[in-house]
Order: structure tokens, then C-alpha cells, then sequence
């Protein structure tokens, strides 16, 4: 209704996703630094977090999320980021590849493709965007690979295929994640012989998979800022193989039929 604040049209709720995640930490800061006191997160997933929004934008009716790019709801919907004045959220980010202690040794073939592993925003967005057109995410991982050769081969050339042997990626459920890590998975089993296990946690086991070396590798490290509080927890007992993708940003999003521009619009 008109004249009623944001947080009344939103019943002062914003649709989070796993309670593990960075964002989730970052949004709860915000709440916070803004003094949103009446305000609610609401826990869940990224896949809830998308259909509440789905849902909300085919009604143009109000919804704030906790939202990141690369993602492809920027293209499906038009979405902007609430300002952050305080910087809450932090800046532009990178995804790191952490890999565990000793894999150079173990892992030589593996160790180097992933040393090598780099994309860009718009090429996750490609393979984000196939699979939520429907296609698997194993179907969307290969369909890229196979037609971006150039890229493909600046990662593996020269590297020698293994008979077999076999690697376990950690991810997460975010959908940026589902991609890199089918990407990752792909290379490493059709260019380079690997057999690939991909187990599915949430960010904290992530990590600590990583540090206990239960897993061998992830591509989803998001710092310096996300993930910052696992880095230092586990600090020593991984190696950062730094950025596998340059220019990520995190924050609370809104359909761009709301008027509302920034978080501080919110404590009214
Ligand atoms: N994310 C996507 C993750 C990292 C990747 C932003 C949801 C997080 O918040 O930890």
C-alpha cells in the first residue's frame, strides 16, 4: 500500500539462504550496523531463496534477498543491490581454489590444472544460465568446455593424463559453486583421466574438509571477505591457490520495480 514503509510491504523479512554461508554472516552484520532491529532473516537455501523470488517477481510484489554475482537471477529478473554505505558486504571479491596440504606431491596432474583454473564472470554466468534453463548440471559443465577449447587448453597443456586416479572436490550448493565445480570436475576427468568425487556440505565442513584433508581441493573460496572467519580458522592447513575468478560481489537485492536504493532505507 502506498506510504507504508519497506518493512511493512516486506513483513520485515528478508529471504536469506544457508545459515554456513558468508552472505548469511554479512547479512546478519548488516542487520546490525543498520540497526534493524525489527528485522528478520530468514534461513533456508539458495534454491528457496530463488523460487520466493521467482514467485514475488511474476506478481511484482515486494521481496528483499541476500543476493551475489555472478548469479544468473541478474539476467532472468531486473534486480538491483540496496546500497551499502557502511560496507557491510565488503567490495568486489575473488574466488580462490583451496587445495589441501601435500596435493602438489600426491596430485602433481591435478594439482597444476587447478594451479591454472582461472574464468570469468560472464563464462560462470553461461554455464549458470544452461542449467537453470534445465539442463544438468554435468550437461552444462561439458557443453562449455567442449566450446571453449581456448580456455580448456591454457589450463591443461602439457599436463600429463592420469590412468584413473582418483580426487575429491568439496562444493556448496550455491548455484555459482554448482557450476565451477561441474566445470572443474568435467576437465578433470575428461581431459586429464582423473575419477571425480564431488561431495556436497555446507561451508563450514567445506573447509574443514579441506584442513583435515577428507577432501583433496574446492574452487569456492570467496575472499577476502566471505569467507574470511574459515580462513583464519583454518589457516596452515590448506593452500590457497589464489583467485580462480576476479569480480564477485555480495549484498541485499531487490526487484527494481522498489523504490527503496539503500539498506539505511530500511530502519524507517
Ligand atoms: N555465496 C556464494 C557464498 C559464496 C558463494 C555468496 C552464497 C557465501 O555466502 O558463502
Amino acid at each position: 500500500a502506498t506510504g507504508s514503509s519497506v518493512g511493512d510491504q516486506v513483513g520485515y523479512s528478508i529471504i536469506g539462504i544457508d545459515p554456513g554461508s558468508g552472505l548469511m554472516n554479512a547479512a546478519d552484520k548488516a542487520l546490525k550496523a543498520y540497526d534493524l532491529t525489527s528485522w528478520k532473516l530468514i534461513e533456508g537455501s539458495s534454491t528457496a531463496m530463488t523460487i520466493a523470488l521467482d514467485r514475488a517477481y511474476k506478481e511484482s510484489k515486494p521481496i528483499i534477498v541476500t543476493g551475489w554475482t555472478p548469479h544468473w537471477m541478474f539476467a532472468k529478473y531486473e534486480l538491483k543491490y540496496l546500497a551499502d554505505p557502511k560496507n557491510v558486504f565488503g567490495g568486489d571479491e575473488e574466488i580462490h581454489t583451496i587445495v589441501r596440504l601435500h596435493l602438489q606431491a600426491d596430485q602433481p596432474a591435478a594439482y597444476q590444472f587447478l594451479d591454472r583454473f582461472q574464468w570469468k564472470p560472464a563464462d560462470m554466468e553461461q554455464v549458470m544460465a544452461n542449467i537453470q534453463e534445465g539442463y544438468k548440471p554435468e550437461e552444462a559443465a561439458s557443453q562449455w568446455v567442449e566450446a571453449n577449447p581456448d580456455k580448456v587448453n591454457a589450463w591443461i597443456s602439457g599436463i600429463p593424463k592420469v590412468g584413473g586416479k582418483k580426487i575429491k572436490l568439496a562444493y556448496v550448493a550455491w548455484d555459482s559453486e554448482i557450476s565451477s565445480t561441474n566445470v572443474v570436475k568435467y576437465v578433470l576427468e575428461s581431459k586429464l583421466g582423473y575419477q571425480v568425487d564431488m561431495l556436497q556440505v555446507e561451508a563450514g565442513p567445506m573447509w574443514a574438509g579441506i584442513a583435515s584433508g577428507d577432501a583433496d581441493a574446492m574452487v569456492a573460496g570467496w575472499l577476502p571477505t566471505t569467507h574470511q572467519d574459515y580462513y583464519e580458522k583454518f589457516q596452515g592447513k590448506f593452500e590457497d591457490l589464489g583467485p580462480n575468478l576476479v569480480g564477485t560481489k555480495l549484498g541485499l537485492v531487490v526487484p527494481a520495480y522498489m523504490s527503496v536504493t539503500s539498506i539505511e532505507d530500511l530502519a524507517v
